[in-house]
């Protein structure tokens, strides 16, 4: 296993410079805003690990359930894999069940991950579970299907895998700019994997979203715990109150922290200084939830066509061929 190692808890010159920039450009939007993607320091994607273990997010286990019943039947419908690429691994634990059924055994599978503390846990649960070489690539998604785009040695067919939902984190346009990354960057027959959260009673999506345990509010709030550590920021955690919208006519789940009474923050590292009013939000994530007749289309336009599709329980994996 090769991997690129850094320590979640202190990263680099140009991460923390990349960081501070995204805050001050979001949190000055008018609505006031902080990218998703900064929610997964070392503590937050524990913290998401765990609210995958809640039995009110059930996004996890029922896309385990769905890969463990058919695996074998995703590979069926494949030609010979010799790589895969899997964009934000989260455990790792979704990979090892897929390619338990590969019929294939020399697979190179590629991790690409933003997130050091994600990247370091998926590698070793699949070195640990599975005799696959491993790849890591610290990347963005576009920046890490390039890199395996350009190594990858054509002996066999490549199957990008894009699982847990991670895409109802794009809005529309940026869903299409990012299917059609992915189809530019693999070659025509080769093949994408795909979960998606489906749309389903507001009341389960909320408790989806704001569970009583308050895993998901400590997941939210320690985008500012992250911001005051890495950007000498002085967010009063306490004062800013996790709440989880249903936004029924965009078709997804809001994330916000709003401020529980009228006060200034000031991240240094960003150059903000700025005064919320009581209730005022920053919002801090998306998650579009499909219905499953809009996957086909939404693939296709990008140049994918749908060869197999499995659903359970609100939750759907599609298998589409690069045409
Ligand atoms: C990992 C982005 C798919 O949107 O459902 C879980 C993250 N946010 N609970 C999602 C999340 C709140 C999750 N994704």
């Amino acid at each position: 296993m090769s991997m690129r190692h850094s320590a979640a808890s202190s990263p680099s010159d140009d991460d923390r410079a990349a960081f501070a920039e995204d805050v001050a450009h979001s949190l000055t939007r008018s609505p006031r805003q902080l990218p998703s993607r900064y929610l997964y320091d070392e503590l937050g994607s524990a913290l998401f690990e765990a609210i995958c273990r809640l039995q009110w997010y059930r996004v996890a286990t029922t896309e385990q359930s769905l890969l463990s019943a058919h695996a074998a039947a995703i590979f069926s419908r494949l030609s010979p894999i010799s790589t895969v690429v899997e964009l934000g691994p989260g455990s790792g634990e979704k990979l090892v069940t897929l390619l338990a059924a590969r019929p294939e055994r020399d697979v190179t599978v590629h991790l690409v991950d933003v997130s050091p503390a994600a990247l370091d846990q998926a590698a070793s649960v699949l070195a640990a579970r599975s005799s696959l070489t491993v790849i890591a690539h610290q990347a963005t998604y576009e920046a890490g299907l390039s890199a395996v785009g350009r190594s990858s040695d054509g002996a066999g067919q490549t199957l990008v895998v894009f699982l847990g939902s991670n895409i109802g984190n794009f809005d529309p346009p940026a869903t299409d700019v990012f299917l059609r990354g992915a189809r530019a960057a693999v070659r025509e027959g080769d093949a994408l994997l795909l979960g998606t959260d489906l749309v389903k009673p507001e009341a389960e999506l909320l408790l989806a979203y704001d569970d009583p345990l308050g895993v998901t509010a400590a997941f939210n709030r320690n985008l500012l715990v992250r911001v005051n550590r890495e950007l000498g920021g002085d967010f009063n955690v306490r004062e800013f109150s996790h709440r989880a919208v249903w936004n029924a006519p965009a078709s997804r789940v809001e994330m916000h922290l709003v401020s529980r009474s009228r006060q200034r923050v000031q991240v240094p590292a960003s150059r903000i200084d700025i005064t919320f009013d009581a209730g005022e939000s920053i919002w801090t994530e998306s998650s579009y939830k499909y219905r499953v007749d809009d996957l086909a289309p939404v693939l296709d336009r990008a140049g994918f066509r749908v060869t197999g599709q499995w659903q359970e329980a609100g939750f759907a994996v599609t298998l589409a061929e690069a045409r």
